[in-house]
């Protein structure tokens, strides 16, 4: 049986409620900037969510639900435009301290770094973003608490793809058996999932009806001790999550 040594976090969604209040308004913002008629409301990018990365949502909606829009010969680099706008409006979002981390995880952070735990994160979105929310939102040195922060384009196939988990373990020179990965979404625990790690889950408004299958638990949030979280995948269980319970389900 290995050890646990290290918890590996998807960002949007797990870490911050970013997905709804965060990402669609930033991109709607560039959408105006560049005189675009197009506007994702909540429901729709609830669809849009199906495609993980910004770039690809950008041009998934298009082909999707824009048949009418006649895409120009640069469409790709139009695309890029559009996508570093967006980074600067959700980063300047970020830095109005406009996304909160979600229940239990500076706790759990916090705690699980004091027992000695390495830090990672494996995320769809771009780097800056990850990093502006880790400064704004946990601590300005937040960043420095994660021995790897895989992001973004780093590997060319993104979630459910396991490849942004497998590099980031390769970073670390750890295997499967020895990390825990944190995730929201269906896409995520299939990326996780085909890395070999178990993985905890914690749902938001978005995703609490995916499929989890191959969870270790599926949670509503990691829970405070006053706020304990509900169990979805076990009936009755409540709580918060710490490194003992977290060491409890890894062993199980
Ligand atoms: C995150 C995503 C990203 C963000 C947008 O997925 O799907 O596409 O919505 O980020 P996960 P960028 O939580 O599974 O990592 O615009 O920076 O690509
Ligand atoms: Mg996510």
């Amino acid at each position: 049986m290995s050890q646990l040594k290290a918890l590996l976090f998807d960002v949007d969604g797990t870490l911050a409620d970013t997905e709804r209040d965060g990402h669609r308004p930033a991109f709607n913002a560039a959408f105006r900037e560049f005189g675009l008629d197009w506007d994702w409301d909540v429901a729709l990018y609830g669809r849009l969510l199906e495609v993980t990365g910004g770039k690809e949502r950008m041009k998934f909606y298009v082909e999707r639900f824009r048949p009418d829009y006649q895409k120009p010969a640069d469409f790709d680099d139009l695309v890029a435009e559009l996508h570093k706008a967006k980074t600067r409006h959700y980063t300047e979002l970020l830095a109005r301290g406009g996304i909160p981390l979600r229940p239990g995880v500076k706790r759990l952070l916090e705690e699980a770094r004091a027992a000695g735990l390495i830090l990672g994160v494996a995320t769809t979105t771009t780097p800056e973003n990850v990093t502006a929310l880790l400064r704004h939102s946990l601590a300005d040195d937040g960043a420095d608490w994660f021995a790897v922060i895989a992001a973004g384009d780093i590997v060319p196939a993104k979630k459910p793809a396991p490849d942004i988990y497998v590099w980031a373990m390769q970073q670390l020179g750890l295997k499967p058996e020895q990390c825990l990965a944190f995730e929201d979404s269906e896409n995520g625990i299939r990326a996780s999932r085909g890395a070999g790690l178990k993985t905890v889950v914690t749902v938001n408004d978005y995703t609490r009806d995916h499929d989890f299958s191959g969870a270790l638990a599926v949670l509503s949030d990691l829970g405070e001790p006053n706020a304990p979280y509900a169990r979805l995948d076990a009936a009755g269980e409540s709580g918060y999550v710490d490194v003992a319970r977290l060491k409890g389900w890894f062993t199980a």
